[in-house]
């Protein structure tokens, strides 16, 4: 009898557990001067229907929002982060070593030409990766974290198809004009 009143209270939790989840990605800036970058992540995800939170935590600031902010999102079966910050970029690497989660770095052109986030951000030890994509691209970061949630997920392969098509459309139209 105890046995089976445990087997339905983990049912119950795994119901409850699969009806909690809200946040496909969870996008964090350094910095409200970020936030142009941040911009053009979350229109990607307007795009794509992507849910998402973005939020302000520093791993040099607030070292413990940070965390705080990475286990709220497990607990919201987040499937991905992105790290928007520039200067020393740490937050992105932080952000890996509290997660498996696949982790986006964001390099911002805060000085040096971003040429310091950059490398901050792409140079990390063995063993904890974390993908970065061009300084400022917001845009590529949105949608790697797509292409990464689309896994098994064939309504978003559709709309990624769908926009990578737009771009096939585009160089064929240019190529057609270039000097017209
Ligand atoms: P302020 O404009 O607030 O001074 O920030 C931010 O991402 C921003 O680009 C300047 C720059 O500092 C960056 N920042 C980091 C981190 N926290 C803030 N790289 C971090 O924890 O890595």
């Amino acid at each position: 009898m105890a046995q089976s009143l445990n087997m339905f209270s983990y049912i119950i939790i795994i119901v409850k557990k699969e009806a909690d989840i809200i946040t496909d990605v969870v996008v964090i800036l350094g910095s409200k001067s970020d936030r142009d970058i941040a911009k053009k992540a979350v229109d990607m995800f307007d795009e794509f229907g992507i849910e998402y939170i973005v939020t302000v935590a520093s791993a040099h600031r607030t070292p413990a929002r940070v965390a705080k902010i990475i286990d709220d999102a497990h607990k919201d079966g987040v499937k991905a982060f992105i790290a928007i910050a520039g200067l020393a970029a740490h937050l992105p690497g932080v952000v890996a070593s509290h997660t498996i989660k696949p982790v986006i770095g964001v390099p911002v052109n805060a000085a040096l030409d971003g040429m310091d986030a950059l490398l901050s951000i792409a140079q990390m030890p063995a063993g904890i990766p974390v993908a970065c994509v061009g300084i400022g691209r917001g845009d590529n970061a949105a949608i790697l974290a797509a292409q990464i949630i689309a896994v098994g997920n064939k309504e978003l392969e559709a709309k990624l198809e769908n926009y990578r098509m737009e771009f096939t459309k585009k160089t064929e139209h240019d190529a057609e004009t270039l000097f017209d």
